[in-house]
């Protein structure tokens, strides 16, 4: 999994690189194709609710990418806006 997010082969995932994997499979997700999704197509229940802030039922692009991003600032223990294989 690393190895995939790390685009660019530094041994680093910036946030960009994450961000940059989930988005790319967001429209394989997104399987009625309203450009959203529902906790069906998200798939983990828990996550979703965290995710959709706005709590409409529905997780847009930017809650999607949101959720992603927090999840960077959590594994990014050093902080120092990238992650290392031992911080994954
Ligand atoms: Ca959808
Ligand atoms: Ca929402
Ligand atoms: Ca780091």
């Amino acid at each position: 999994m690393f190895l995939r997010m790390d685009a660019n082969k530094d041994s680093k995932v910036t946030r960009e690189e994450l961000l940059g994997l989930w988005t790319g499979i967001y429209p394989a997700k997104d399987k009625d194709g309203d450009g959203m999704l529902n906790v069906t197509e998200f798939g983990a229940p828990n996550a979703f609710k965290n995710m959709d802030t706005n709590r409409d039922g529905k997780a847009t692009l930017k809650e999607y990418r949101k959720l992603y991003s927090d999840q960077f600032d959590g594994l990014d223990k050093d902080q120092s806006g990238a992650l290392t294989p031992d911080e994954m």
